[in-house]
């Protein structure tokens, strides 16, 4: 039987042409490529788990030139996949079939920067870390963070609401997006670009666009909030022996660092062990059953170092933690960070990966890693545990030597159950796309569930843009 997260029957939208192909390259001259060879990659998710045959990749470089894509898409009735740095983690960011590939890798224009205001307009394909070393010469920072930065677009980020290792101090992008451009399926452009703090004209149209996956539209700009840099960052390494202590150690740090507190993050031991046996990583502390990342990020070096300092002698002297490292050199503060970020890339090394991206109320986070555990004994390679505690945010990952059908079986849907009695969150940050969309109601009421296929239907009649993605398959409704 089929598993509930694979895609379903491929819908009645037309293939492509050679007219179209004709088409495309009239509008997108040497931007229109149909060589298979390189249309590898974007046929390919990330984590190698979905491949689509899409034949043709656009790359347009203006939001008129997505306007004239969709309107003649969506009049020909080709589906059609927006694509920005191809690092979802859940399946939405490559074709399921043979639908276009529209990718904003050439859309990677600063429009503006107001040096007073720190708000920044851009087109959708900016790299997120072109972006921050952008700003960062302009003593600003970006909101977000993430492991993909390298490679993630600003429009994937604001596409899917990433989160990411900043979201505890800067709060979401839907506060920190201040107005975005979309084009809708038919082509119109819907320009929501405003760079004002406070705008309450009616509907927030923006927020439906914050999250939506590419399914309402294709985020052509976005203006964004940003920081100013911090003039001192420091970053803690810590063990402790239980989870409970890391709670309390995460209680205690809010209290004594309050404002300078920019990141709370765990891994497990379990994560140590991948970070060494793949990535040859070595602990920068001794072994320990839990550790934490804490980074501060302040206007006042001698302030922030005294705080920091009061907070780790308590932590020491009530034996919250049992060791710890202190970096406040770039090259030592990327290192301990890397600790956590490469978590993600150590796990592909270990074997087939099944991803859960849990929001729990965070004293329940372990929880859930020890009794998927117990509930999976010897079946699986690796049963690992890290994220955002901050956030109440639970990267729960399981490992297997290959794809297992039965294994998945015992994972899902105890794992949505488990969530759902919790009254958490079956996706904290990476969204439904492919994988997910069939466990939206674990988390959502029907009510819900049923306006967002309305809305789907009223901005996409057709259904062309990313279809089997986000929306559970029975609301898919063609007209
Ligand atoms: P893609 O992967 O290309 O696309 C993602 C989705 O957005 C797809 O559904 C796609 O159709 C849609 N989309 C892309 N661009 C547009 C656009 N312009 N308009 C409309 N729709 C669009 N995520 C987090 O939230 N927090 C993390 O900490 C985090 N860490 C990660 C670390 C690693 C190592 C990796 C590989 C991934 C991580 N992710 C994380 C997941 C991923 O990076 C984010 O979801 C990211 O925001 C996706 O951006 P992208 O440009 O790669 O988008
Ligand atoms: C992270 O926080 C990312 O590192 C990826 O969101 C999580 O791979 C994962 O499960
Ligand atoms: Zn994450």
């Amino acid at each position: 039987e089929k598993s509930k997260s694979s895609a379903p029957e491929r819908r009645p939208f037309s293939r492509v042409t050679q007219e179209d192909l004709a088409w495309f390259q009239s509008i997108l001259p040497g931007r229109t490529v149909t060589d298979p060879d390189l249309l590898e990659s974007n046929n390919v998710d990330w984590l190698k788990s979905v491949r689509g045959s899409s034949e043709v990749l656009l790359r347009p470089q203006t939001t008129s030139e997505v306007s004239q894509i969709l309107r003649y898409c969506n009049s020909r009735n080709l589906a059609v996949n927006p694509q920005g740095g191809n690092t979802g983690l859940v399946g939405g960011s490559v074709p399921v079939y043979d639908e276009v590939i529209l990718s904003t890798a050439l859309m990677n224009n600063v429009l503006s920067f107001d040096h007073v205001s720190g708000i920044l307009t851009c087109q959708a394909g900016c790299v997120l870390e072109s972006l921050s070393l952008y700003l960062e010469q302009r003593d600003y920072i970006m909101p977000l963070d993430l492991g993909a930065k390298g490679s993630c677009h600003i429009g994937g980020n604001v596409a899917t609401n990433a989160g990411g290792l900043r979201l505890l101090r800067y709060g979401s992008l839907r506060g920190t997006v201040l107005g975005l451009e979309a084009v809708l399926a038919d082509g119109r452009v819907l320009d929501c670009l405003s760079t004002l703090r406070k705008d309450n004209t009616g509907y927030d149209l923006k927020q439906l666009f914050i999250g939506s996956e590419g399914t309402l539209g294709v985020i052509t700009a976005v203006s964004v909030l940003c920081p100013r840099k911090p003039k001192s960052v420091n970053v803690v390494f810590l063990g402790c022996e239980t989870f409970e202590q890391l709670l309390q150690t995460f209680q205690l740090c809010r209290g004594m660092l309050g404002e300078i507190l920019s990141a709370f993050e765990f891994l497990d031991s379990e994560c140590m062990r991948l970070l060494k046996t793949h990535l040859r990583l070595s602990n920068p502390i001794s072994d320990c059953p839990f550790y934490i990342v804490i980074e501060t990020a302040g206007s006042d070096a001698n302030h922030d170092s005294d705080k920091l300092h009061h907070f780790l002698d308590e932590a020491m002297n009530t034996s919250l933690v049992s060791d710890g490292t202190v970096a406040t050199e770039e090259s030592k503060i990327q290192a301990l960070w890397s600790m956590r970020e490469r978590v993600t890339e150590a796990l592909t090394h270990d074997g087939f990966t099944y991803k859960y991206d849990i929001s729990l109320p965070v004293e329940q986070i372990y929880q859930l890693v020890l009794d998927m555990r117990q509930h999976l004994g010897e079946r699986a390679r690796s049963v690992v545990g890290y994220g955002h505690v901050g956030d109440g945010n639970l990267h729960l990952n399981i490992t297997s030597g290959a794809r297992d059908p039965a294994l998945l079986a015992s994972i899902e849907p105890f794992v949505f159950e488990w969530t759902t009695r919790q009254k958490g969150s079956i996706s904290a940050e990476h969204g439904l796309g492919l994988k997910k969309r069939n466990y939206m109601s674990y988390s959502k009421a029907p009510q819900a569930v049923a306006l967002m296929g309305d809305l789907k239907h009223m901005l996409d009649p057709k259904g062309i843009l990313n279809p089997y993605k986000t929306l559970p398959d029975h609301l898919t409704r063609l007209d």
